[in-house]
């Protein structure tokens, strides 16, 4: 997911570009204003932690762009490619690392493993959003 300040800065593009470019295959993606019920139930492993209100208000203060990617290995992967959670903490080449400054403003979500993955493509999509299609792509990426 594309959090608000990722939207705002005009990174859509660049981030979407990024898993395009890796191999991963877009089977969903929308333009999504969340609620707070949304956003609590979304992160609730932080309910307890003192950062979490300031999260939620982060979360629902414009549109994100929800995303859901396939392939081999595809939740570490992302993960890889996002970054460590506090951007001056990321490694350069990642999204965090290339893109942002603050925790607070890390410009992107992924799911930490597929069990969540699955959990979160249930919260975030309806029934009938996700696309089923075979990429032309496939024959190169996969030996
Ligand atoms: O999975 P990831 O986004 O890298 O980090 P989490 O530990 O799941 O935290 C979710 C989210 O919470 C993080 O992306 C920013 C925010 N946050 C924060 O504002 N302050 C912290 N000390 C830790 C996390
Ligand atoms: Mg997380």
């Amino acid at each position: 997911m594309i959090k608000p300040d990722g939207v705002q800065r005009g990174l859509v593009g660049e981030i979407i570009s990024r898993f395009e470019k890796k191999g991963f295959l877009l089977k969903g993606l929308k333009l999504y204003q969340c609620s707070k019920d949304l956003a609590q139930e979304h992160y609730k492993d932080l309910k307890d932690k003192p950062f979490f209100p300031r999260l939620v208000d982060y979360i629902t203060s414009g549109p994100v762009v929800c995303m859901a990617w396939e392939g081999d290995g595809v939740v570490a992967s992302a993960r890889k490619l996002i970054g460590a959670t506090n951007p001056l903490q990321a490694e350069p080449g990642t999204i965090r690392g290339d893109l942002a400054v603050r925790t607070g403003r890390n410009v992107v979500h992924g799911s930490d493993s597929p069990d969540n993955g699955k959990r979160e493509i249930s919260l975030w999509f309806k029934e009938g959003e996700l696309c089923q299609w075979e990429s032309v792509q496939i024959p190169w990426l996969v030996e």
